[in-house]
């Protein structure tokens, strides 16, 4: 069963804290196969037993009572619906972690469960993975341990659609390095980045609205000192509108439930929500399910603790307060006596109130919203703005300062968390964006989502099964590949320079006058012929009529979604007129400045503002490399079921979710493969000290030391192999036995050096 026996004194050494990881990640008992849909570890034989994952009581996670196999890629056969069923049968019994190989499966179980205790934080800090179930802890240990023993850099990518539990998954790891480490401050700042950045959608109720990479930086002695927060593409039209269902962002309902009076009163806002038109959701949306006024109270508590005086938490709060009765301007069509058409406002109170929180002239406000200066043939001529146009300014205006004060909250957040000393330093990365949307009616952002999540796809296949494959090919050893899907054919689809979607968007809103049917005009051109995009009269032979004309269709790697494109080109430029920027500029208060630099008038530089999807393509490309660049660790999260329910688990939905996220082909990659490859330099150097024929010298070819030293281990011939320049290991628990020998050897090494230091003297 196992790679062999283990060595008297080898349990009781398991149960220290300082087992070395490998920097490899984690992984179930991978060991051989028996034959039905079962599996091969010892937990088999308990398959059916009662218990639950943690002993409430003692607190302590143990293995009695795992029913399944904790490991996918110990299944056999390797399918998609046997991997269906052991994730089934462990969620009935809320067995919701699942290895695949060294990657962890996390099925949302939807309700609180007690695996998150400190306990079990201590369990997984001090005992073998091998001894315990498997745990979201033992992927953060790995990739902990990847820092402060291999001294390399990690990343925990978190995947899966939205509402699957990914946000959940990323602060679980926080929870467990920062609780190791006895550092939380990225943890801490949790609160105030779901407030601002985080609202409740149909799928799920703290739904994420934008992508966030969080980095613990560690010196070289492992201890933490600092992190930082990099935030990616900001679903901002929320700001302005919200489909069927759903909330705006989380911290304006926050304010108004939470707030004292006193503030209330200073921000010049009243307690009720349906005073506020941005918070009147187009059908009823339950609140219920959120404590905004608990919530209020722990972001508040947040910036206190991240050292944000009050002063200052009062000029963030009165932007929100801003953006709230901006909203509420309602203008109305003039026609002036010249003929022309302007508007006027009919909320003149509010405005006033806006102008006081911003502390800004009634009249540039004003004017701001309801003119345009334009300069022509060296003539300045102020045009007055139509109802229709106004009412957009004032959105556009909205969105920016919302967009802009989350901009900002992020690097004050990153001022309290970075990192104060010099020095050589390793990090820790946690991946977690928005997940795969499909809606009723899909619009700009969700194809920003769902490029996002392409490209996070491809990235990953690329790092965990193409490359891995290329490598044992290339080391020249026995492998028989194993086909992996890839979805390169739709990232290029939508990022190809232009001819793919966004460079279409692109090209079509820098057009003067260019709209919706230049946008599907181009589009059919461009795409149309392309076998994963579908447009009413389309070239492509499989052109689907049933797509309505203001929409195309693009097959992704996790569905077809249909894609209507009203608001594209807006929601794409999203730029903001100069007498905006310049008013804002001139207000009195303190961080409007920092948000908008732009209208400062001795700035002289035009330059057109990056559009939306040009700051995507930047920043995603920015984040796979730092992706690419580090040992990455794999946490693939599953929704059991649309009703976000706790003890359902939908077995279509959970199916389509294990075969989009390649979850058979990491399970048969891992399976066959290898789950340790280091070079031939590498293993003698950390592993020499376990055979007399490399210890203290070894002078010979290091292909030769590594074969005397595994043969003088207790490891069978089947469970290593050799490459042109890396050795291979098999099994996960091998390398830690290994660990475990070369620790036990360091400590008598230890003794030695004492006694012979006490001999001295
Ligand atoms: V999105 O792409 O940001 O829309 P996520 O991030 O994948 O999505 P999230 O982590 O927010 O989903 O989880 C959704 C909800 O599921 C949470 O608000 C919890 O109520 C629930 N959840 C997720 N994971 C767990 C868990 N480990 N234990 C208990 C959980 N509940
Ligand atoms: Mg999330």
């Amino acid at each position: 069963m196992s790679v062999r026996g283990r060595p008297s004194g080898l349990s009781s050494l398991c149960s220290q804290s300082s087992v070395g990881g490998m920097g490899c990640g984690v992984g179930g008992p991978v060991v051989g196969h028996l034959v039905g849909s079962t599996c091969s570890s010892s937990s088999a034989s308990r398959v059916g037993s009662a218990g639950s994952l943690v002993g409430v009581g003692a607190g302590v996670p143990s293995l009695e009572g795992e029913v399944g196999c904790p490991d996918c890629a110990a299944l056999y056969p390797i399918t998609d619906d046997a991997l269906l069923h052991n994730l089934h049968t462990r969620y009935k019994r809320d067995q919701i972690y699942t290895y695949v190989g060294t990657g962890l499966i996390s099925v949302n179980p939807y309700r609180r469960l007690a695996l998150y205790t400190p306990e079990v934080i201590n369990a997984y800090r001090s005992t073998c993975v091998f001894h315990l179930p498997p745990h979201i802890y033992a992927v953060a240990d790995a990739a902990h341990r990847g820092v402060w023993e291999r001294n390399m850099d990690q990343v925990v990518v978190v995947t899966g659609e939205s509402g699957a539990g990914k946000t959940e998954a990323a602060k679980l790891v926080l929870q467990y390095v920062g609780y190791s480490c006895h550092n939380n401050r990225l943890l801490q700042s949790n609160p105030i980045l779901e407030a601002f950045g985080n609202a409740r959608t149909r799928r799920n109720d703290n739904s994420s609205r934008f992508g966030k990479y969080l980095e613990m930086e560690f010196d070289h002695t492992g201890e933490p000192v600092g992190g930082s927060i990099t935030h990616c593409e900001y679903n901002k039209s929320r700001v302005t509108s919200q489909a069927a269902g759903e909330r705006n962002f989380h911290i304006f309902y926050q304010l108004l439930a939470g707030a004292d009076i006193q503030t209330l009163k200073s921000l010049r806002l009243q307690r009720n929500v349906e005073n506020y038109i941005l918070l009147q959701a187009p059908r009823h949306c339950p609140t219920d399910v959120l404590d905004d006024r608990t919530e209020y109270n722990i972001t508040k508590r947040t910036l206190d603790a991240l050292g944000m005086t009050q002063e200052e938490q009062l000029e963030v709060l009165k932007v929100v307060a801003a953006v709230l009765k901006l909203g509420n301007l309602t203008f109305t069509s003039v026609n002036n006596i010249d003929g022309t058409e302007g508007c006027s406002n009919e909320n003149e109170y509010e405005l006033h109130e806006v102008c006081e929180l911003l502390s800004c002239e009634v009249s540039t406000l004003t004017g701001a919203l309801q003119t345009r200066t334009v300069e022509a043939r060296g003539e300045t001529v102020v045009a007055e703005l139509s109802a229709i146009d106004a009412t957009r300014t004032r959105d556009a205006l909205c969105r920016a300062l919302y967009n802009r004060l989350f901009t900002w909250v992020v690097s004050r957040v990153n001022e309290a968390i970075k990192v104060k000393t010099m020095g050589r330093r390793k990090v820790l990365g946690i991946l977690d964006i928005f997940g795969f949307e499909i809606l009723e009616t899909n619009s700009f952002e969700q194809l920003i989502i769902n490029f996002c999540n392409e490209k996070l796809h491809q990235v990953l296949t690329e790092v965990t099964l193409k490359h891995t494959q290329e490598d044992y090919l290339r080391e020249g050893i026995d492998w028989s590949p194993i086909d992996v899907p890839t979805n390169n054919a739709v990232v290029d689809l939508i990022e190809q320079r232009q001819t793919g979607v966004l460079a279409v968007i692109e090209e079509v809103s820098s057009r003067v006058g260019g709209g919706t049917d230049a946008l599907l005009q181009q589009l059919s051109f461009s795409c149309g012929g392309h076998s994963l995009f579908d447009i009413k009269g389309g070239r492509h032979a499989h052109s689907d009529n049933n797509i309505p004309t203001d929409s195309f269709r693009i097959r992704h790697y996790a569905g077809s979604v249909t894609y209507t494109v009203y608001g594209f080109i807006e929601k794409n430029c999203d730029a903001l007129h100069r007498d905006l920027t310049r008013s804002l500029y001139r207000c009195n208060h303190r961080i409007l400045k920092e948000l908008f630099p732009e209208g400062n008038p001795r700035r002289t530089t035009l330059k057109r503002p990056a559009s939306v999807g040009t700051q995507v393509l930047i920043s995603v490309s920015a984040l796979m490399r730092t992706l690419r660049s580090k040992t990455p660790h794999l946490i693939a999260c599953i929704k059991p079921n649309e009703l976000k329910q706790p003890r359902i688990l939908e077995s279509a939905l959970v199916l389509h979710q294990i075969k989009y996220l390649g979850l058979v082909e990491q399970a048969r990659v891992r399976c066959e493969g290898w789950s340790y490859k280091g070079t031939h330099e590498g293993f003698l150097s950390r592993y020499a000290m376990l055979s007399l024929h490399t210890w203290p010298t070894w002078r010979g070819a290091p292909l030769e030391g590594c074969a005397l030293l595994l043969a003088d281990l207790p490891i069978t011939p089947t469970q290593y192999t050799f490459g042109r320049t890396k050795v291979f290991i098999k099994s996960q628990r091998a390398i830690h036995e290994l660990e475990e020998y070369r620790r036990e050897r360091l400590e008598d090494l230890a003794v030695l050096v004492q006694k012979t230091y006490r001999g001295w003297h």
